[in-house]
């Protein structure tokens, strides 16, 4: 899978190169590509924004460095992600959906948003997903980007050494995940669950179940029918 990134702020995106997303990259299984918007601007000053028509706070993204760099990245299978708080809510299942596509690019907004008719052109010509973190305000899509790829990319096969970690984790099945314990089995005055040490596998398994719903009917009602 390649993925690519438009920003002002490039240096976010160095956190790709550490640990399992890193070590991706570099065997080829996942390909990144960091892009400066303002390498797409033709002043002197690189100006990438510009006040608001009908007046208001802040500033806006001129669409025109936008559209250069679309024609310059996207290609026929992309799809177009802008993270946005006024976007559809980013779930595990949209994660699913996008790890099987061949290229995503994803385009960081600043200040008080992108000029609404870059979202609009990009539906024209590509498939385009506006997608939000969830209901709290970021200074912009940087921040959500990296949390978009790191979603995406542990999806794609090859990236997480051990895949049933995939299937066992929150929100694979629509639950959070039961609670875990290493050794020592006391500590602090704080013993592991007994069943945990029974052996007995099938019941282990019923009582981690039980966990998660009992977990999720308290923490997020919300995830149950
Ligand atoms: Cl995707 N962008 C920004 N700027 N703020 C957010 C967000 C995205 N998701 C939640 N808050």
């Amino acid at each position: 899978m390649r993925i690519d990134v438009l920003t002002i702020f490039p240096e976010y995106f160095d956190a790709l190169k550490i640990s399992l997303i890193g070590k991706a990259s570099s065997s080829g299984l996942l390909e990144f590509g960091i892009h400066d918007l303002r390498d797409f601007t033709h002043d002197r000053h690189k100006t990438v924004d510009d006040t608001p028509y009908g007046g208001g706070a802040g500033m806006v993204m001129r669409p025109e460095p936008w559209g250069e760099a679309l024609d310059k990245l996207a290609v026929q299978d992309t799809v177009v992600v802008f993270p946005s708080p006024a976007g559809q809510l980013f779930t595990q299942g949209i994660a699913s959906e996008l790890a099987s596509s061949r290229h995503i690019l994803l385009c960081c907004g600043r200040y008080e948003g992108i000029d609404e008719r870059v979202v609009e052109h990009a539906k024209s010509r590509w498939t385009v997903r506006v997608l939000s973190l969830g209901d709290y305000v970021l200074n912009g899509g940087e921040v959500a980007a990296l949390a978009m790829i790191e979603a995406v990319s542990r999806l794609v096969p090859g990236v997480i050494g051990n895949e049933q970690s995939l299937i066992e984790e929150s929100h694979a099945d629509g639950l959070l995940e039961y609670p875990s314990f290493t050794k020592p089995s006391e500590w602090r005055g704080l013993s592991v669950p007994e069943i945990l040490l029974s052996g007995d596998h099938a019941a282990i398994a019923a009582w981690r179940k039980q966990q998660q719903i009992e977990r999720t009917r308290l923490i997020r009602p919300d995830l149950i029918d």
